[in-house]
């Protein structure tokens, strides 16, 4: 059995979630408190304290950069689901870059703003204290002042994939690639607090993220190949 460790509003897991459900295979969720590691550094054998982590029988799996995709490249592995397929090898390592450095972090201060209703009680002062030793003393404050030009500067980040989405119903291609469901956990971290929506414009984006949100591999791969995914039990 497939088990990810994650904080349910954390981008990068929702990323890892959505690739999990997509694939059909069974997995477990175990959710951990922002401010208690220990799993994690249990797990990974004092080498790693960040989520997701993913463990699957014996083999423990995280990210060994900030831009690596350990994850979801053992997932591909193990499942075959098309997401790195090698002529979109440089250019969605490229995109990949560009939605964790430029998009990700506007998108998780948005939903970082209603902190109070995201993290539960007992987590709060530690989220605060966590925040503020990164980001500077107020910043969640700020956040939620700043938000209407954050959620601006987010639509504008987003000019470039409605664009994509022109011809096509993925962003590279005719079926979801790693870059969509990064793309699509990022926005699923925006939306998480529920007080936001994708920005009204976008109307691919919008169809895309709804789309995307509902795939099943199954649904668009015949037939599944492959013993690995039936040892899985997929
Ligand atoms: N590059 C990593 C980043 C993971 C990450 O930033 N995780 C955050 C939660 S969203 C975390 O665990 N932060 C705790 C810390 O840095 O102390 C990935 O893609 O998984």
């Amino acid at each position: 059995m497939l088990e990810l460790i994650q904080i349910p509003w954390c981008t990068f897991c929702l990323v890892q979630r959505r690739i999990l459900d997509f694939s059909g295979a069974p997995h477990r969720l175990v959710d951990i408190p922002p401010s208690d590691r220990s799993l994690v550094w249990r797990r990974t054998r004092q080498r790693y304290y960040q989520v997701p982590v993913l463990r699957h029988g014996r083999s423990v799996i995280f990210e060994t950069d900030e831009h690596s995709q350990v994850i979801a490249k053992y997932l591909e592995s193990q499942l075959q689901l098309g997401l790195f397929p090698a002529p979109f090898d440089g250019l969605q390592k490229i995109v990949w870059r560009h939605i964790e450095s430029e998009i990700e972090p506007v998108a998780a201060k948005l939903n970082d703003a209603y902190y109070l209703e995201v993290v539960p009680p007992v987590e709060r002062l530690g989220y605060l204290q966590f925040k503020e030793r990164k980001f500077g003393r107020g910043c969640l404050r700020q956040w939620l002042q700043q938000q209407n030009a954050l959620a601006a500067e987010l639509a504008e980040k987003l000019i470039p994939f409605e664009q994509m989405l022109r011809d096509r119903p993925f962003l590279l291609d005719q079926q979801p690639r790693f870059v969509d469901f990064d793309l699509w956990g990022v926005l699923a971290g925006f939306l998480y607090s529920g007080h936001y929506k994708l920005p009204a414009d976008h109307r691919r984006v919008k169809r895309w993220y709804r789309r995307l949100g509902n795939l099943t591999f199954s649904a668009i791969q015949r037939p599944r190949t492959s013993a690995a995914r039936s040892r899985l039990g997929v």
